[in-house]
């Protein structure tokens, strides 16, 4: 099989870069839409540039490549970083960022598989890791090599059907799937901690018969060595436990749940905009 990786010999400076444009598009296109997930977007951009600029095997020019590796954004309301990333990667032209939400558009509030490189139509949270089961699975009755990752976010792991496919995973040892948790400890009300307290997480994981590996979810490096570490893993699932910032790189909006689902003003972008410089 041709597996191509997307611009693999980049840099990790290089990497930070990349990370810092795309949290530049993200709060542009949400401020310009006037609505939108700021926050989710901002804590998940290491993740989902590590997975498409290193790890991933993939041809935007041929998006429906039947060998690729697939990536699965399951809290789809985070949509502006996939967007993001995939305009980055060339699916299609950047500047098509700024239509986000806007009548007509293919880039809607949530994920749709009708965007070139969007793989599931997400924003109900909790099931995306079921989706990835079905097509972990149909790579092993189709005899294919291609991994599929899975974005969740924390406060989206309180929902039952992420348990259920936590159970189907380990059950059917789907070992070419990698659970990814943006841990960055906010939901849309507050702290997971008040809402429906999480803890102890990564026991969870390991009792439900999954291999657990716990990272910096900013730290390119870790993410990158997480990433192949969870590939030499056999006969059972891998989740990674991203530790990450809501609202990472914009200081009023680190940890700062408002900002969920909140776009910037004209001049909290152009503070947002100074800092990301
Ligand atoms: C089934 C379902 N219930 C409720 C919502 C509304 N909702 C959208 S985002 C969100 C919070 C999600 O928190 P988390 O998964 O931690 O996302 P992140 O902080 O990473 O953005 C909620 C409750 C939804 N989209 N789907």
């Amino acid at each position: 099989m041709n597996k191509n990786r997307m611009n693999a010999e980049k840099s990790i400076p290089e990497m930070q870069q990349i990370a810092r444009k795309l949290r530049r598009d993200i709060v542009t296109m949400v401020a310009r839409a006037g609505s939108g997930h700021p926050g989710g977007s901002l804590s998940s951009v290491e993740i989902v540039s590590t997975l498409y600029f290193k790890i991933m095997h993939h041809h935007p020019q041929d998006p429906q490549w039947e060998d690729r590796d697939r990536f699965i954004l399951s809290k789809g309301h985070a949509a502006p970083v996939l967007y993001a990333t995939l305009a980055e990667c060339g699916y299609f032209p950047v500047e098509e960022l700024m239509t986000l939400r806007k009548l007509g558009s293919r880039l809607q509030g949530h994920t749709d598989r009708t965007i070139p490189g969007v793989e599931m139509s997400a924003g109900s949270l909790g099931q995306g890791l079921s989706f990835g089961i079905g097509c972990a699975l149909a790579a092993r009755l189709n005899k294919k090599s291609y991994r599929v990752y899975v974005l969740m976010g924390d406060g989206e792991s309180e929902e039952g059907q992420v348990w259920e496919a936590a159970m189907a995973a380990f059950h059917f040892k789907v070992d070419n799937l990698v659970a990814i948790v943006d841990r960055n400890g906010l939901q849309i009300d507050g702290w997971t901690k008040d809402v429906m307290n999480l803890e102890p997480f990564s026991d969870k994981w390991r009792a439900s018969g999954w291999h657990v590996i716990e990272a910096d979810g900013h730290d390119i490096s870790q993410l990158i060595e997480a990433f192949n570490h969870a590939e030499t893993v056999k006969h059972q699932p891998t989740v990674i436990i991203a530790h990450t910032v809501k609202g990472k790189g914009i200081s009023f909006m680190e940890n700062n749940a408002d900002f969920h689902g909140k776009a910037p003003n004209p001049a909290q972008l152009e503070t947002a905009l100074k800092e990301l410089a």
